[in-house]
């Protein structure tokens, strides 16, 4: 039978209201999501986890009046793949062209920004969202893949290699913009730790003292200038920090504070040697503390499963009550967080969240043809198993275009002509030499991963047991590298076309700029 044309309208009007009200409903249950995440930052570096150097009031609160992560960690140790992970859910070997460094982001990985904003979500963000590279929709137009940008309000920190970005007003602006039934996610992302940095700032400006810390890390030597690099890094954290604290008294007052999921974290490790773009426990174990004061059952919890970046995405779209198929998202490979934040327990929460992946294919460019430094690895029982795919290859980059995978500073320049003279030698061979098939650490004994393992005969079943479960997980996963086409990674476009073929373009006489590193990186001559 069919309807008079008017009933079609009528039915049509009844579906509004009704689906009007729903989502309004919807929307007053669902809460903001406020996602910050300083650039390069590692674990431990955090008041609230017993340091002393580096003080970050506002995220230790955050740990207080939530919960604080003593096992949380990125699975790939750099900017562009580490927040693809975040944003999709997926690791980085599941995500094509986004598992490298400066690539094209493919559009059919839609990020959970994107999802909540197609779900009634206002988003927006100040600072650094994902990136470096390109990441456009299938018609070509730039994606709003971690929301809006607000980036009108500036100020002058005083310090050279801080960001203008007055990170906390451009939240407030984005606050204002907000209709009061609207619920909202927010990424607020520093350009801090990141370097630059002003030499000696830490102790000039800042008031900090040399013997403030209470550890060098046993691979590099511990001197003046290492800890002067350290401290002037504690006050590129503070900077964070102090936007931070300055958010969470804007959220206060406006009365948000309840209904807000507050994530705190760092995109991978510091910038220094050995670190940042390696896949060492200095590489990829981050702090993160998460809050959620009308929710959270027994704040102040300490929680030690181990969490991966892949299961921020999962825990956004459940409170923001969708799934990856309703949010139009790829199949999601992290767990949500829920069932440790809706738990009342702390210690170890789930006997399932027992390990973390970790892994690499390009980050920066300098190796002949555009090559990455494949490494995939495991973390589990407070040991770390590293694979190395292609020991021919020089981990940090080529010595003679600069070590490109490590940014430049004091301490690089130090370990690079302790080489040259012939007094560092050894602390080179950790930072930039050439490295076995395998390593394995144990966290308990050697948290800095500097006495490898893995020929050990003691260690030789707890070795293969890794190495084991690690194969196959990254199977089930779909990793090209385990499933027959390992050099897949090394064929992805790097789009900075400037820097296309570095290596070949800089042995034969062209000057390219890297601007991330010091000209004194470049080494004379190979050095094999
Ligand atoms: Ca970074």
């Amino acid at each position: 039978m069919r309807l008079p044309q008017k009933f079609h309208w009528l039915l049509l009007a009844i579906c509004w209201i009704v689906g009007g009200l729903a989502n309004e409903s919807l929307a007053a249950d669902r809460p903001n999501i406020l996602f910050c995440i300083a650039d390069d930052w590692s674990h431990n570096h955090a008041g609230v986890y017993g340091n002393t150097w580096v003080k970050t009031p506002a995220f230790d609160e955050i740990a207080r009046r939530g919960l604080l992560f003593t096992r949380a960690y990125t699975p790939n140790a750099k900017c562009a793949p580490s927040r693809a992970i975040i944003l999709t859910g997926r690791n980085s070997w599941q995500l094509e062209d986004a598992c490298n460094h400066v690539c094209n982001f493919p559009p059919k990985f839609k990020s959970w920004v994107e999802a909540l904003a197609s779900n009634g979500y206002a988003c927006g963000f100040t600072g650094k969202g994902w990136g470096p590279g390109n990441a456009k929709n299938a018609r070509g137009q730039q994606r709003q893949i971690t929301g809006k940008a607000f980036a009108g309000r500036k100020q002058n920190s005083g310090i050279r290699g801080i960001s203008n970005n007055n990170y906390s007003a451009n939240f407030a602006d984005f606050l204002k913009t907000t209709a009061d039934n609207q619920p909202w996610c927010f990424w607020y992302g520093t350009t801090e730790p990141h370097r630059g940095y002003q030499y000696g700032v830490g102790v000039a400006k800042a008031g900090k003292k040399l013997s403030d810390i209470k550890h060098v890390p046993a691979f590099w030597p511990d001197n003046e200038t290492v800890r002067n690099d350290m401290l002037d890094y504690a006050v590129e954290v503070e900077h964070y920090d102090t936007h931070l604290g300055r958010i969470l008294e804007h959220l206060k007052a406006a009365g948000q504070l309840e209904n807000t999921l507050i994530v705190a974290t760092s995109d991978h490790g510091m910038p220094f040697p050995r670190c940042k773009g390696q896949a060492y426990d200095y590489s990829n174990h981050v702090p993160l503390a998460i809050m959620w004061a009308g929710q959270l059952k027994k704040p102040g919890r300490v929680i030690n499963d181990y969490v991966s970046f892949a299961d921020f995405a999962p825990t956004f779209l459940e409170v923001a009550g969708l799934n990856s198929s309703k949010a139009g998202m790829q199949a999601i490979t992290g767990n949500s967080l829920m069932d440790i934040i809706a738990s009342e327990k702390q210690g170890q929460v789930s006997p399932q969240r027992d390990h973390v992946l970790i892994g690499k294919e390009r980050h920066d460019i300098g190796r002949p043809n555009d090559w990455g430094y494949p490494i995939r690895g495991i973390v589990k029982n407070n040991v770390i198993y590293i694979r190395n795919y292609e020991t021919d290859r020089w981990p940090a980059g080529n010595p003679e275009t600069g070590y490109l995978n490590c940014d430049g500073s004091p301490t690089k320049t130090l370990l690079l002509n302790g080489r040259r003279d012939g007094t560092l030698v050894d602390y080179w061979k950790m930072n930039f030499g050439k490295r076995p098939t395998e390593e394995l650490y144990d966290l308990n004994q050697d948290p800095d991963c500097v006495k490898n393992l893995a020929t050990d005969k003691k260690y030789a079943k707890l070795k293969d047991q890794l190495a084991q479960e690690m194969i196959t997980r990254l199977k089930n996963q779909q990793d090209p590298r385990l499933t027959g086409n390992a050099g897949y990674f090394d064929t992805i476009p790097f789009v900075n076309g400037g820097n296309v073929r570095f290596y070949e373009r800089y042995m034969k006489g062209e000057k390219i700029r890297a601007g991330w590193v010091n000209l004194s990186d470049f080494e004379e001559k190979p050095l094999d």
